[in-house]
Formats: C-alpha cells, sequence, structure tokens
C-alpha cells in the first residue's frame, strides 16, 4: 500500500510540475450546417466530449466568408446551446435565419461553435511554479532605508500567469459570458454582470466600459478586438478582473502572492531587498512607465500607453535584457496596474503572517477598496510618479501613493489590468491512520482555489460537505477510504484514511 501511495504522490507531482493541467479540456468535432429545405432553419449539428464529462458552455459564430470574418447576425438559436449543455454525440442547435439575416444568401457560409468547460482558459502561458515558503513583504533596508515589513508566508505553491491578461483573452470570456447570460451588454458602452454568478460581483456591476477603453467593441453578435490590438492588456474594475478569473476557475492573487511572485527568488530576503526586481535603478528598458522611451509613450493621457504583453522581452526600444522575472513572468513592473483579490491591510504590518484564503483580508464578498500593485505605463495625475508606483513594495493606501488610495471596486482607469493566479492544492492530513475508537476526522484544503466540493470514496464513511475550507469524516467500517477535494479549476486532492 504504502508503495502505491508513493506512486500516486510521484504521478501528481509530476502532473503539477507540467502544468497541472488536470482538468480536461472539451473537444468539438463533426460540426455540420445544413439549411432546412424550404425554411429559413439551418441545423447545426456536433459533437462534444469532455474527459472530465464536464458541463459545457457553447455559442456559435457564423461566416458568410469562409471564415474570414464570422459577422452574421446569428441571435436566434436554439438547442444545445449556452450553458449546462451535456457531452455527447449529434448535438443540435437549430438557427433560425430567417430572424437574423433574411434574404440575405451566401453559398460560402462557416460555422463556429466554440465550447468552454469554465476549468481553464486553454492557451493560456503560466509563469514558473513559485514554491511554498516564507518571504520579507514590505520594504527594508536596502538603499533606500527602513521599513516597516512583515514576513509572510504562504504556504502552497502557486503559478501567476505569463503575462497580463490580454485584449483578445478578455473578449473571448465576455463572448462566452454573454451567450451563458453570466454578463450582459447595456448599450454600446458597459458590460456589467449579473447577479449569483460570480462570488463577490454583485448584479449590474461594471466590469467593462466599451467606449472609454475603445479597444473592444460590439460588432453585431459579438464583441471584437480593435485595431489589432489583441496582444495589449486589458482594462477592467476589479469586477472584470474578478469574474474572468471565476468563469475559469482561477483567482486572483492575494497581496502577498503577488509580491513574492513579483521580488522572485533571489529578492526576498533583508540584504537583497531592491528597489526594483533588476536592481536600484530606473531603467526605461527594463519596465513601462511613464516617459520609460519605449514606442507606446504617449504624451496626452489617452489609452494607449501600454505596450503588447511580453514587449520586454530583449527586443524591446531601447533595446535591454529579455524582463521575465526569475518566475518567467512579464511586466509585473510597470505597463498596467495589477488587480490583486485582497481588500488593503492599512500598514504591512497588519498583514497576516501565515497566508489563509480564509483571512477577512481577503473575502471576495462586501466589495470595498482592493489592492493595486505594481504600477503602470501612466497614471493620470500622478504621471510623475510613476516611477515611484512601479517599485517593488509599492502598496496602494500608503503615504508613497496619491490617487490611489481609493481603489473602489467599481474604478476604471486606463492603465488598470489584472493577471490570474491557480493554487496547488493539497489536504492536510493527506494520510491518517485512526485509532480503533476514533470516528471522525477533520480534513483541511490549503491552496487550491475555493470553494471546493468535497467527496468520499464510497466504501465507507461520510463526510461534511460544506462548500469551505474543511470538512468532517465520520467512518463506518474499517478499512482504507479515501477523501478527494476539487477546487474551482477542477484540480482534486486525495487523502488516505486507514481505518483499523
Ligand atoms: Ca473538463
Ligand atoms: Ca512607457
Ligand atoms: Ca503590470
Amino acid at each position: 500500500m504504502n508503495r502505491l501511495r508513493d506512486q500516486l504522490t510521484c504521478a501528481l507531482g509530476a502532473c503539477l510540475l507540467a502544468g497541472y493541467a488536470v482538468a480536461e479540456v472539451p473537444v468539438v468535432t463533426n460540426v455540420v450546417a445544413t439549411q432546412r429545405v424550404s425554411t429559413k432553419l439551418v441545423d447545426i449539428y456536433y459533437d462534444a466530449y469532455d474527459a472530465d464529462g464536464d458541463e459545457l458552455k457553447v455559442r456559435v459564430e457564423v461566416s458568410h466568408s469562409s471564415g474570414t470574418t464570422y459577422s452574421v447576425p446569428a441571435f436566434s438559436m436554439s438547442g444545445d446551446i449556452g450553458q449546462g449543455v451535456t457531452t455527447g454525440q449529434l448535438k443540435h442547435i437549430v438557427w433560425d435565419a430567417g430572424i437574423d439575416w433574411d434574404g440575405e444568401y451566401s453559398d460560402i457560409m462557416q460555422i463556429k461553435v466554440i465550447v468552454s468547460d469554465s476549468k481553464g482558459l486553454p492557451g493560456l502561458e503560466w509563469g514558473h511554479e513559485i514554491p511554498p515558503g516564507g518571504f520579507l513583504m514590505g520594504q527594508d533596508g536596502g538603499v533606500e532605508g527602513i521599513g516597516p515589513s512583515r514576513h509572510v508566508n504562504i504556504p502552497w505553491s502557486y503559478w501567476l500567469s505569463k503575462y497580463e491578461i490580454t485584449i483578445q483573452d478578455y473578449v473571448d470570456f465576455l463572448n462566452l459570458a454573454l451567450i451563458t447570460g453570466e454578463v450582459y451588454r447595456e448599450g454600446t458602452s458597459t458590460i456589467k454582470a449579473n447577479g449569483g454568478v460570480y462570488e463577490g460581483v454583485g448584479a449590474g456591476a461594471v466590469l467593462v466600459n466599451l467606449s472609454t477603453a475603445r479597444d473592444i467593441a460590439w460588432n453585431v453578435n459579438n464583441l471584437e478586438v480593435l485595431d489589432s490590438r489583441t496582444n495589449f492588456p486589458v482594462n477592467v474594475t476589479w469586477y472584470g478582473a474578478t469574474a474572468f478569473a471565476q468563469h475559469y476557475g482561477y483567482d486572483l492573487p492575494t497581496e502577498a502572492e503577488w509580491e513574492k511572485a513579483y521580488r522572485g527568488p533571489d529578492h526576498d530576503g533583508l540584504e537583497e531587498h531592491l528597489v526594483y526586481p533588476w536592481g536600484n535603478a530606473l531603467d526605461g528598458s527594463m519596465a513601462n512607465y511613464t516617459g520609460s522611451g519605449d514606442p507606446y509613450d504617449s504624451s496626452s493621457y489617452d489609452y494607449r500607453g501600454a505596450t503588447p504583453v511580453g514587449y520586454y522581452d530583449g527586443n524591446q526600444t531601447p533595446f535591454g535584457t529579455n524582463m521575465a522575472n526569475a518566475y518567467g513572468i512579464y511586466d509585473m513592473s510597470g505597463n498596467m496596474f495589477e488587480w490583486c483579490r485582497s481588500k488593503i491591510a492599512t500598514t504591512v504590518e497588519n498583514y497576516p503572517q501565515l497566508e489563509s484564503l480564509t483571512n477577512s483580508l481577503h473575502d471576495l464578498a462586501g466589495g470595498g477598496s482592493r489592492v493595486l500593485r505594481g504600477g503602470g505605463w501612466g497614471a493620470g495625475s500622478v504621471c510623475n510618479n510613476s516611477t515611484v508606483l512601479i517599485k517593488c513594495y509599492y502598496r496602494a493606501g500608503e503615504a508613497q501613493s496619491r490617487d490611489y488610495d481609493a481603489n473602489n471596486c467599481s474604478y476604471y482607469r486606463r492603465d488598470l489590468g489584472f493577471r490570474v493566479l491557480r493554487r496547488s492544492l493539497v489536504i492536510s492530513p493527506d494520510e491518517i491512520t485512526l485509532t480503533p475508537s476514533t470516528n471522525t476526522q477533520t480534513f483541511a484544503a490549503v491552496g487550491g482555489v475555493p470553494p471546493y466540493e468535497w467527496s468520499v470514496a464510497a466504501v465507507s464513511g461520510s463526510i461534511s460537505t460544506n462548500g469551505g475550507p474543511t470538512t468532517i469524516y465520520t467512518r463506518s467500517s474499517s478499512g482504507t477510504n479515501f477523501v478527494t477535494c476539487t477546487d474551482r479549476a477542477g484540480l482534486d486532492a486525495i487523502a488516505t484514511i486507514i481505518q483499523p
């Protein structure tokens, strides 16, 4: 049994290192569309398969130009579309083209069926695994003098997305969320959340403001990215960042997770506390800030001072080194300020020393002011301050900030973006031998993305399932049993219970 257990552990470890693609991505095949004889109805059939058997979200786009553009009006669809679609063959959608596209015709029509299980965004790139353990948060020592700083321990490993979330990533999310009713469009300018969909994001919360961004626009059926800006970072409210993260089973980083990732493995001790991740001197070849000298520098505060994500890859202007940090992450410093999950701890000394998702600082509910980190490409009235804002230890609400004290969840500026996070998930204890007289055992989930789903192998025993970070197992017979915890992203962790 021990041998098997070791093998299971190794296999899981290898899987985590390889990118923890535990949740399988759904696949669509055999899309066939035909116009029903003597009608203006189109039958669309497809096969959808998901190895985990997840329910799917499905949307459709229609092209009259062999797939060059997908801009045919196509709203009047029924059948296996929207959310809650089960996997299977010959899934069927009926499109009433007589309503949407009457009198039009093309003999080079193409139909695209897009499916998602909302457990990960396929193709999203990640930095390296950031190991569990402590780091020194805040400023202390170094060329800028005395603290405060705080030793903070993060008891799980995690990954941040390699880049700030791009406009294309965000538009893909919105198009799916529109058809599943997670969000709605108000006029041509605003995307808002429907109620009861995302934790902490109430009905009517503004996710993104189209008229201000001008990089996203409504076109007939769906949102599209304007002016080839697909690879630029999106700017959103905290609600918008949170909705995206939850849609795919991810999370926003806590403030400590963010800063530990920013500093990198070699810069978390007092003697190494640098002002910027690359050193103590400002350098325009290292990050995008106001006046950094990149071709996107903007003298007027329009909306296009951001560089494409990953721009600082060694080929940037001014020419420099590859600025992926030691965790393989770009643009932690500058480009977009990044929303964190956390509310604002008034001082670093008020930050919890053991990171816990159940700390009230990380409550999704209650709106309030949320942490923005890393500084941005331009900062309006604080433009001249952006060299301060991009520093490792810059914290909203502290003395060095100016107008970032009120980072409420609806705050929307052209330099506020985000990146997403996923955490490894373990159960504590992961193996327990009960004494003959022990009837219950508490298990706790560490890491992952809440809420958690608990289950138990059916051979014996039961659990109290509560969606929270702990569950209580109650035995009913002897033998070996397993308790499984699954997080929002579909990641499983398993604990073994040996019952004499
Ligand atoms: Ca799946
Ligand atoms: Ca710049
Ligand atoms: Ca950034």
